[in-house]
């Protein structure tokens, strides 16, 4: 039997401030996905550029650093049919204020920065990022 396609969540530091760990965890629980790890985590400015190589140029990146190092964040691998595209829909698009209602951003967030939850946009970049946020998982 072929193993589930996984995907990396991090549930980033306004959700863990605002006490909205267990709501996000729980709407992909309800869905249907399983966790296969989780621990909070203080995200580091280098592992910050890590995770958003791509993004380390753009204008808009020296305050999303500072967003995602200033608490801590709670870092999830899920494993489901079609993982990675089902948590894309279940987080909306990424300014909350634009994010349809139903999803977590549309539903609890109201800004383009601070929206809760990043969830990996391709099967590659989830494979990336699982093992650079969890290289004590294998393969
Ligand atoms: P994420 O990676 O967090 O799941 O979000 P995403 O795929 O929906 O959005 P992406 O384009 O990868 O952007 C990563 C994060 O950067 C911030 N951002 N700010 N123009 C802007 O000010 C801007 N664009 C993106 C957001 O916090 C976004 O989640
Ligand atoms: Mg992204």
């Amino acid at each position: 039997m072929t193993e589930l396609p996984r995907t990396f969540v991090l549930i980033k530091p306004d959700a863990v401030r605002r006490g909205l760990v267990g709501e996000v965890l729980s709407r992909f629980e309800r869905k249907g996905l399983t966790i296969v790890a989780l621990k909070q985590v203080q995200v580091t400015p280098e592992l910050a550029d890590e995770h958003y190589a791509e993004h380390v140029e753009r204008d808009f990146y020296p305050p999303l650093r500072t967003f995602i190092t200033s608490g801590p964040s709670v870092a999830v691998v899920l494993a489901g049919d079609e993982v990675v595209e089902a948590v894309r829909l279940l987080n909306g698009a990424t300014d909350g204020r634009k994010a349809a209602p139903g999803t977590i951003r549309g539903d609890l967030s109201l800004s383009n920065r601070e929206n809760l939850v990043h969830g990996s946009d391709s099967a590659e970049s989830a494979a990336r990022e699982i093992a650079l946020w969890f290289p004590e998982l294998e393969g």
